[in-house]
Protein backbone atom coordinates (compact mmCIF):
# COMPACT_ATOMS: atom_id res chain seq x y z
CA UNK A 1 0.00 0.00 0.00
CA UNK A 2 0.95 3.72 -0.19
CA UNK A 3 0.87 6.06 2.39
CA UNK A 4 -0.95 9.18 2.02
CA UNK A 5 1.11 10.79 -0.68
CA UNK A 6 2.78 13.81 1.57
CA UNK A 7 3.44 16.03 -0.86
CA UNK A 8 -0.38 16.96 -0.88
CA UNK A 9 -0.95 16.52 2.46
CA UNK A 10 1.33 17.57 5.24
CA UNK A 11 2.18 14.79 7.73
CA UNK A 12 0.42 16.39 10.67
CA UNK A 13 -2.81 15.73 8.99
CA UNK A 14 -5.67 13.39 8.21
CA UNK A 15 -6.76 10.90 10.44
CA UNK A 16 -4.14 8.60 12.33
CA UNK A 17 -3.31 4.98 10.75
CA UNK A 18 -0.09 3.69 11.39
CA UNK A 19 2.72 5.30 8.87
CA UNK A 20 -0.60 6.65 6.97
CA UNK A 21 -1.42 3.72 5.43
CA UNK A 22 -4.99 3.03 4.44
CA UNK A 23 -7.19 0.94 6.59
CA UNK A 24 -7.64 -2.54 5.85
CA UNK A 25 -9.85 -4.04 3.16
CA UNK A 26 -9.83 -7.61 1.49
CA UNK A 27 -6.88 -6.99 -0.87
CA UNK A 28 -4.29 -9.37 -0.98
CA UNK A 29 -1.86 -8.16 2.01
CA UNK A 30 1.03 -9.70 3.28
CA UNK A 31 1.38 -8.01 6.56
CA UNK A 32 -0.99 -5.63 9.12
CA UNK A 33 -0.74 -3.18 11.78
CA UNK A 34 -2.95 -4.52 14.58
CA UNK A 35 -3.26 -2.86 17.93
CA UNK A 36 -4.31 -4.27 21.43
CA UNK A 37 -4.90 -2.04 23.74
CA UNK A 38 -4.97 -3.24 26.85
CA UNK A 39 -3.37 -3.24 30.32
CA UNK A 40 -5.25 -4.45 33.10
CA UNK A 41 -2.07 -6.86 33.03
CA UNK A 42 -0.12 -4.48 34.14
CA UNK A 43 1.55 -4.85 37.91
CA UNK A 44 2.78 -0.72 38.26
CA UNK A 45 2.08 1.98 36.02
CA UNK A 46 -0.90 1.61 33.89
CA UNK A 47 -1.41 3.26 30.23
CA UNK A 48 -0.27 0.72 27.83
CA UNK A 49 -3.83 0.96 26.84
CA UNK A 50 -2.98 3.99 24.64
CA UNK A 51 -0.09 2.35 23.18
CA UNK A 52 -1.89 1.51 19.61
CA UNK A 53 -3.13 4.92 19.14
CA UNK A 54 0.21 6.79 20.37
CA UNK A 55 2.33 4.53 18.15
CA UNK A 56 0.03 5.47 15.19
CA UNK A 57 0.75 9.06 16.35
CA UNK A 58 4.11 8.91 16.41
CA UNK A 59 4.56 6.87 13.04
CA UNK A 60 3.37 9.73 11.09
CA UNK A 61 6.98 10.84 10.30
CA UNK A 62 7.70 7.40 8.61
CA UNK A 63 8.60 7.00 5.10
CA UNK A 64 7.97 4.40 1.99
CA UNK A 65 12.07 3.76 1.33
CA UNK A 66 14.29 2.57 4.17
CA UNK A 67 17.82 2.52 2.46
CA UNK A 68 19.39 0.71 5.10
CA UNK A 69 17.71 -2.21 4.39
CA UNK A 70 17.03 -1.02 0.94
CA UNK A 71 13.67 -1.86 0.83
CA UNK A 72 10.01 -0.18 0.24
CA UNK A 73 8.31 -2.28 3.25
CA UNK A 74 4.81 -0.94 2.65
CA UNK A 75 4.66 -1.33 -0.86
CA UNK A 76 6.39 -5.06 -0.85
CA UNK A 77 3.89 -5.94 2.22
CA UNK A 78 0.95 -4.50 1.07
CA UNK A 79 0.73 -3.44 4.63
CA UNK A 80 -2.25 -1.79 6.15
CA UNK A 81 -3.56 -0.66 9.32
CA UNK A 82 -5.99 -3.23 10.50
CA UNK A 83 -7.31 -1.19 13.70
CA UNK A 84 -7.44 -2.10 17.19
CA UNK A 85 -8.67 -5.35 18.37
CA UNK A 86 -11.65 -4.75 21.15
CA UNK A 87 -10.15 -5.58 24.75
CA UNK A 88 -12.36 -5.65 27.31
CA UNK A 89 -11.48 -3.21 30.42
CA UNK A 90 -11.35 -5.27 33.37
CA UNK A 91 -12.05 -8.55 32.31
CA UNK A 92 -8.82 -10.11 31.49
CA UNK A 93 -10.55 -14.04 30.53
CA UNK A 94 -12.58 -12.73 27.94
CA UNK A 95 -9.94 -10.22 26.36
CA UNK A 96 -7.23 -13.33 26.11
CA UNK A 97 -9.75 -15.16 24.03
CA UNK A 98 -10.66 -12.33 22.12
CA UNK A 99 -6.78 -11.19 21.09
CA UNK A 100 -6.26 -15.16 20.19
CA UNK A 101 -9.35 -15.16 18.22
CA UNK A 102 -8.66 -12.19 16.37
CA UNK A 103 -4.97 -12.69 15.57
CA UNK A 104 -5.73 -15.86 14.07
CA UNK A 105 -7.95 -14.21 11.81
CA UNK A 106 -5.18 -12.33 10.81
CA UNK A 107 -2.82 -14.91 10.11
CA UNK A 108 -5.01 -17.47 8.74
CA UNK A 109 -5.30 -15.32 5.65
CA UNK A 110 -1.40 -15.83 5.61
CA UNK A 111 -0.89 -11.99 6.82
CA UNK A 112 2.03 -11.14 9.28
CA UNK A 113 0.68 -9.06 12.42
CA UNK A 114 2.91 -6.38 13.40
CA UNK A 115 0.83 -5.72 17.12
CA UNK A 116 1.13 -2.43 19.31
CA UNK A 117 0.17 -3.59 22.74
CA UNK A 118 -1.08 -3.11 25.16
CA UNK A 119 0.34 -4.80 28.04
CA UNK A 120 3.03 -7.80 27.29
CA UNK A 121 0.22 -10.63 29.01
CA UNK A 122 -1.43 -9.75 25.60
CA UNK A 123 1.93 -12.10 24.18
CA UNK A 124 0.41 -15.13 25.61
CA UNK A 125 -3.21 -14.91 23.38
CA UNK A 126 -0.96 -14.07 20.09
CA UNK A 127 1.29 -17.06 20.57
CA UNK A 128 -2.02 -19.59 21.19
CA UNK A 129 -3.61 -18.14 17.61
CA UNK A 130 0.38 -18.81 16.29
CA UNK A 131 0.40 -22.23 17.82
CA UNK A 132 -2.46 -22.99 16.36
CA UNK A 133 -1.75 -21.88 13.20
CA UNK A 134 1.81 -22.96 12.90
CA UNK A 135 2.40 -25.48 15.33
CA UNK A 136 5.25 -24.52 18.06
CA UNK A 137 7.21 -21.46 16.74
CA UNK A 138 10.56 -19.95 18.29
CA UNK A 139 10.29 -16.59 20.22
CA UNK A 140 12.71 -13.81 20.44
CA UNK A 141 12.03 -11.79 23.08
CA UNK A 142 13.98 -8.59 24.07
CA UNK A 143 12.93 -7.32 27.69
CA UNK A 144 14.81 -6.15 30.70
CA UNK A 145 12.93 -8.55 32.80
CA UNK A 146 12.54 -12.44 32.59
CA UNK A 147 8.33 -12.33 32.27
CA UNK A 148 8.55 -15.93 33.76
CA UNK A 149 7.39 -15.44 37.50
CA UNK A 150 4.57 -17.82 38.31
CA UNK A 151 2.19 -15.75 39.96
CA UNK A 152 1.45 -12.45 41.47
CA UNK A 153 -0.71 -11.21 44.57
CA UNK A 154 -0.56 -14.70 45.59
CA UNK A 155 -2.03 -16.75 42.98
CA UNK A 156 -2.59 -14.61 40.13
CA UNK A 157 -1.24 -16.33 36.79
CA UNK A 158 -2.22 -14.09 34.35
CA UNK A 159 -0.41 -10.79 34.13
CA UNK A 160 2.24 -9.03 32.60
CA UNK A 161 5.23 -10.92 34.48
CA UNK A 162 4.04 -13.98 33.82
CA UNK A 163 3.17 -14.83 30.21
CA UNK A 164 6.51 -16.29 29.49
CA UNK A 165 6.28 -19.18 31.81
CA UNK A 166 2.55 -19.72 31.09
CA UNK A 167 3.47 -19.97 26.97
CA UNK A 168 6.09 -22.19 28.09
CA UNK A 169 3.71 -24.17 30.22
CA UNK A 170 1.22 -24.49 27.52
CA UNK A 171 3.89 -25.96 25.13
CA UNK A 172 3.61 -22.96 22.59
CA UNK A 173 7.24 -22.88 22.44
CA UNK A 174 10.47 -23.81 20.66
CA UNK A 175 13.42 -22.39 20.91
CA UNK A 176 13.30 -19.22 23.01
CA UNK A 177 16.21 -16.75 23.31
CA UNK A 178 15.54 -13.42 25.67
CA UNK A 179 17.96 -10.55 25.67
CA UNK A 180 18.60 -7.09 27.76
CA UNK A 181 17.76 -8.72 31.20
CA UNK A 182 18.89 -6.38 33.89
CA UNK A 183 15.92 -5.83 36.52
CA UNK A 184 16.89 -6.65 39.59
CA UNK A 185 15.40 -9.63 40.72
CA UNK A 186 13.11 -10.85 43.69
CA UNK A 187 15.18 -13.67 44.99
CA UNK A 188 18.30 -15.33 43.26
CA UNK A 189 15.94 -18.76 42.49
CA UNK A 190 15.05 -16.71 40.11
CA UNK A 191 18.17 -17.15 37.96
CA UNK A 192 17.56 -21.02 38.70
CA UNK A 193 14.81 -21.12 37.36
CA UNK A 194 16.01 -19.81 33.90
CA UNK A 195 17.93 -22.44 33.55
CA UNK A 196 14.80 -25.04 34.54
CA UNK A 197 12.93 -23.44 31.93
CA UNK A 198 15.56 -24.69 29.32
CA UNK A 199 15.43 -20.68 27.54
CA UNK A 200 18.51 -18.94 26.30
CA UNK A 201 19.01 -16.01 28.02
CA UNK A 202 21.55 -12.87 27.69
CA UNK A 203 21.40 -9.62 30.23
CA UNK A 204 22.42 -6.45 29.33
CA UNK A 205 26.07 -6.72 29.57
CA UNK A 206 26.20 -9.81 27.13
CA UNK A 207 24.27 -8.21 25.17
CA UNK A 208 26.38 -5.35 24.78
CA UNK A 209 29.51 -7.17 24.72
CA UNK A 210 28.57 -10.05 22.41
CA UNK A 211 25.81 -8.68 19.97
CA UNK A 212 27.11 -10.17 16.80
CA UNK A 213 27.22 -13.71 18.77
CA UNK A 214 24.11 -13.47 19.98
CA UNK A 215 22.32 -12.25 16.46
CA UNK A 216 23.98 -15.33 15.23
CA UNK A 217 22.38 -17.51 17.67
CA UNK A 218 19.02 -16.05 16.44
CA UNK A 219 19.75 -16.47 12.55
CA UNK A 220 20.80 -19.68 12.97
CA UNK A 221 17.23 -20.63 14.43
CA UNK A 222 14.99 -23.01 11.99
CA UNK A 223 11.68 -22.47 11.59
CA UNK A 224 8.85 -19.46 12.25
CA UNK A 225 9.76 -17.09 14.89
CA UNK A 226 7.93 -14.65 16.90
CA UNK A 227 9.34 -11.83 17.73
CA UNK A 228 8.16 -9.89 21.54
CA UNK A 229 9.95 -6.40 21.94
CA UNK A 230 9.34 -5.28 25.12
CA UNK A 231 10.00 -1.37 25.31
CA UNK A 232 11.30 -1.55 28.25
CA UNK A 233 14.50 -2.90 26.94
CA UNK A 234 15.36 0.00 25.77
CA UNK A 235 17.07 2.63 28.55
CA UNK A 236 14.15 5.13 29.94
CA UNK A 237 16.56 8.08 28.93
CA UNK A 238 15.21 6.89 24.85
CA UNK A 239 11.60 5.48 25.92
CA UNK A 240 10.50 6.68 29.25
CA UNK A 241 6.90 6.01 28.24
CA UNK A 242 6.21 2.34 29.27
CA UNK A 243 5.15 0.39 32.77
CA UNK A 244 8.05 -0.53 34.74
CA UNK A 245 10.99 1.19 33.78
CA UNK A 246 14.82 0.02 34.02
CA UNK A 247 17.84 2.56 33.89
CA UNK A 248 20.95 1.24 31.75
CA UNK A 249 19.26 -0.19 28.85
CA UNK A 250 19.46 -0.28 24.80
CA UNK A 251 20.01 3.44 23.16
CA UNK A 252 17.33 3.66 20.52
CA UNK A 253 20.21 3.21 17.74
CA UNK A 254 20.98 -0.31 19.41
CA UNK A 255 17.71 -1.56 19.54
CA UNK A 256 17.18 -0.31 15.69
CA UNK A 257 20.09 -1.45 14.51
CA UNK A 258 19.53 -5.31 16.40
CA UNK A 259 16.63 -5.58 14.59
CA UNK A 260 17.80 -5.15 10.84
CA UNK A 261 20.14 -7.68 11.52
CA UNK A 262 17.44 -10.28 11.58
CA UNK A 263 17.39 -13.22 8.88
CA UNK A 264 15.42 -15.55 11.09
CA UNK A 265 11.57 -16.20 9.74
CA UNK A 266 8.90 -13.77 11.13
CA UNK A 267 5.35 -14.89 11.58
CA UNK A 268 4.18 -12.32 13.94
CA UNK A 269 5.97 -9.09 15.49
CA UNK A 270 4.80 -6.71 19.10
CA UNK A 271 5.87 -3.93 20.71
CA UNK A 272 4.34 -3.75 24.05
CA UNK A 273 4.54 -1.38 27.51
CA UNK A 274 4.69 1.79 25.31
CA UNK A 275 2.21 4.37 27.81
CA UNK A 276 2.09 7.27 26.34
CA UNK A 277 0.69 9.35 29.14
CA UNK A 278 4.60 9.20 30.53
CA UNK A 279 5.88 11.06 27.82
CA UNK A 280 4.47 14.15 26.94
CA UNK A 281 7.71 14.12 23.60
CA UNK A 282 6.01 11.11 22.00
CA UNK A 283 9.37 9.68 21.93
CA UNK A 284 9.04 6.11 23.30
CA UNK A 285 5.89 5.86 20.58
CA UNK A 286 7.92 6.99 17.91
CA UNK A 287 10.71 4.88 18.70
CA UNK A 288 8.22 1.81 18.94
CA UNK A 289 6.74 3.05 15.28
CA UNK A 290 10.38 2.61 13.83
CA UNK A 291 10.91 -0.73 15.39
CA UNK A 292 7.90 -1.84 13.73
CA UNK A 293 8.83 -0.42 10.60
CA UNK A 294 12.71 -1.93 10.76
CA UNK A 295 10.72 -5.49 11.21
CA UNK A 296 8.15 -4.74 8.89
CA UNK A 297 11.73 -3.54 6.51
CA UNK A 298 13.13 -7.25 7.37
CA UNK A 299 10.38 -9.44 6.85
CA UNK A 300 10.04 -7.33 3.16
CA UNK A 301 13.15 -8.89 2.33
CA UNK A 302 12.07 -12.51 3.03
CA UNK A 303 9.57 -12.55 0.66
MN1 LIG B 1 9.64 -5.61 30.77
Amino acid sequence: MRQIDPSKSPRFAQISTFARLPICKEEDVRAVFVGVPFDDATTFRPGARFGPSGIRQGSRLLREYNQFLDTYPFEKLNMCDQGDINAIPGFLDDTMKIIENGIYEIISKNRVPFIAGGDHSITLPVLRAMRKKYGKVNLIHLDSHYDFWDTYWGNKKYTHGTWLRRALEEGLLNEVVQAGIRASTYSKDDLEDKKKLGIKSFTINEMKEKIEEIISIINSLNGNTYISIDIDVVDPAFAPGTGTPEVGGLTSYEIINFIRKLKTKIIGFDVVEVSPPYDVSELTSMLAANIIYEGASVLSLQL
